[in-house]
């Protein structure tokens, strides 16, 4: 009964909101200079949300100067650490006070559940505001050893105006990531949210004027990535970006600062997890339970999720008996109803993306296990059942490539050098994962696995203080801990003759 009336109030609530689609520059509300705006449609019925401010270049320029003179005049960067950890904290306070609205806004926006969107993105994004708010008075600057004629400072200076270009699938999370710890290192920042996911980041502008931080200081500028995204990282003025995205777009944001001026450029981009389960796996169900519960979470819209799983061939009949009596769980829901785990696909052209790689996995021969088509179909939005294949062939593009949705491809294996080598295979090296109660075989297969993060006995480790990010086609950089204040940050030297 309790649930039911939570699901009627959250359709009430979601029927009563009104929705500002205008850019926020300069700590002002603001439509576009061209005046265009977009449609923003919610993936959950596909009904019209409201129309939100298409920024371009025009409007890039008025940012990036907004945030340039703020940057100029010190009115942030010139506080003490001390006074800035205030104004942060508060900006994760009133993301705490506001939690219902935007997560409601984070449901209607990209279509995951409710019950997450509460207890996962709001929470999360709050706390690496607070997080990235606490560390910056606690972090001192150091003196080199050169001896006693000379005195070599090496002080930390915000590396000035920075560009956050961040996805849809974790639309607060992402943004958190960038700009708590720009904004706590001193610098001014542009957030450039996804056309599909807009609404979020706009809140959370005028959440954090309201908490104190200085009109100019940060920025929010809706629009495409061809055209706003694209300003931003050509743009002469602009001295450093974060981005969120596929690996086709981070290429072009690596060329983008190399054609212009040269802007710091750090990339977290797509993955294709290999977990893998060798047959003294120390809790079965535990594995079954983090594979299936991993690549569904989201709609399997997760740069990280486990989407390759390598099973050994004397544990699989096993192990895909207890998986497939764990997938019917996944069914997508209403996800405003809060007893729902996988929500909407983000919108059609992501869901077509999807349908197309199950298409291929068909034709490649790949074994149908579960799910393989559209759910909710009389919703109006955009629903794919939790999908399963087994006898997946490592050349099959479902083995290859980032789906970003609920699509689980199965490989067996017989020789843990093999699976290795095969999970190593992609371009990409996000994350991975060992099952194993053999410790020698655990840290081995750990060292071997080329990706930012190695799981063992586990999948879903995650906590601000560690540090996240890939490498190979995953990106460069890392977002989360002390290592992500290393992008929005330079390193001044000052050299003092002593005499
Ligand atoms: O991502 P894009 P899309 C992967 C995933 C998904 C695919 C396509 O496989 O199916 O990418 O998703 C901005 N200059 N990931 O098309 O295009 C864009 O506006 C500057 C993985 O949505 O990379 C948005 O703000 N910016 C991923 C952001 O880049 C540009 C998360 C991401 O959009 C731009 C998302 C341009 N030319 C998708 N073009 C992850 N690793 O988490 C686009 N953008």
């Amino acid at each position: 009964m309790a649930t039911t009336q939570a699901n009627k109030q959250w359709h009430e609530r979601a029927a009563a909101l009104s929705i500002d689609g205008r850019a926020f520059i300069g700590g002002e509300r603001v439509w576009a200079r061209s005046e265009q705006r977009f449609d923003n449609l919610s993936p959950i019925d596909g009904r019209q949300l409201g129309l939100v401010a298409r920024c371009d270049g025009l409007d890039v320029d008025a940012a990036v100067a907004a945030a340039r003179a703020a940057f100029e005049d010190r009115r942030w960067a010139g506080q003490a650490p001390a006074a800035r950890k205030r104004v942060m904290i508060k900006f994760a306070d009133l993301i705490l006070a506001h939690a219902g609205e935007l997560a409601l806004l984070e449901t209607l926006d990209m279509g995951k559940p409710i019950k997450y969107s509460q207890s996962v993105d709001v929470p999360a994004a709050a706390n690496c505001i607070r997080w990235y708010g606490e560390a910056i008075d606690k972090i001192y600057d150091e003196i080199a050893p050169t001896g006693d004629n000379s005195l070599a400072l090496i002080t930390r200076e915000p590396v000035g105006v920075v560009a956050a270009i961040v996805p849809w699938n974790y639309p607060m999370i992402m943004a958190a990531w960038k700009i708590a710890p720009a904004l706590a290192a001193g610098n001014s920042v542009i957030l450039k949210p996804s056309e599909k996911s807009p609404l979020t980041a706009l809140r959370l502008a005028e959440i954090a004027l309201e908490a104190g931080l200085p009109a100019g200081v940060f920025n929010v500028i809706p629009g495409y990535g061809h055209e706003a995204g694209a300003a931003l990282a050509l743009h002469m003025d602009v001295d450093c970006i974060g981005f969120t995205g596929s690996t086709k777009v981070g290429k072009q944001i690596l060329q983008m600062a190399g054609q212009s001026n040269l802007k710091r450029a750090w990339t977290e981009l797509g993955g294709k997890s290999a977990n893998i389960v060798c047959a003294d796996c120390p809790d079965l169900d535990a594995a079954v339970s983090a594979a299936i519960g991993s690549i569904y979470f989201n709609q399997g819209e997760s740069c990280n999720a486990p989407s390759r799983l390598f099973v050994e061939a004397s544990i699989r009949d096993a192990f895909l008996e207890k998986a497939l009596a764990l997938v019917p769980d996944f069914a997508p829901g209403d996800p405003l109803d809060e007893g729902t785990i996988m929500g909407a696909i983000v919108d059609a052209a992501q869901m077509k993306t999807v349908m197309g790689y199950i298409e291929q996995g068909k034709q490649a021969g790949a074994k149908l296990l579960a799910g393989g088509e559209a759910a909710r179909t009389d919703s109006g939005g955009f629903y794919v059942a939790p999908t399963l294949f087994d006898q997946v062939d490592g050349s099959m593009s479902i083995a290859r490539e980032e789906i970003f949705g609920p699509v689980l491809s199965v490989l067996s294996f017989t020789d843990i050098d093999d699976a290795v080598r095969q999970a190593n295979s992609t371009q990409y090296g996000l994350q991975a994962a060992v099952w194993t109660a053999d410790l020698s075989r655990a840290i081995k297969t750990a060292r071997a696995l080329r990706a930012g993060t190695v799981h063992v006995n586990q999948y879903d480790g995650d906590d601000i203080t560690v540090p996240f990010g890939g490498v190979k086609q995953s990106g460069n950089g890392r977002d989360k801990s002390l290592h992500a204040f290393d992008k929005y940050t330079e390193l001044k030297t000052t050299w003092i003759q002593i005499g």
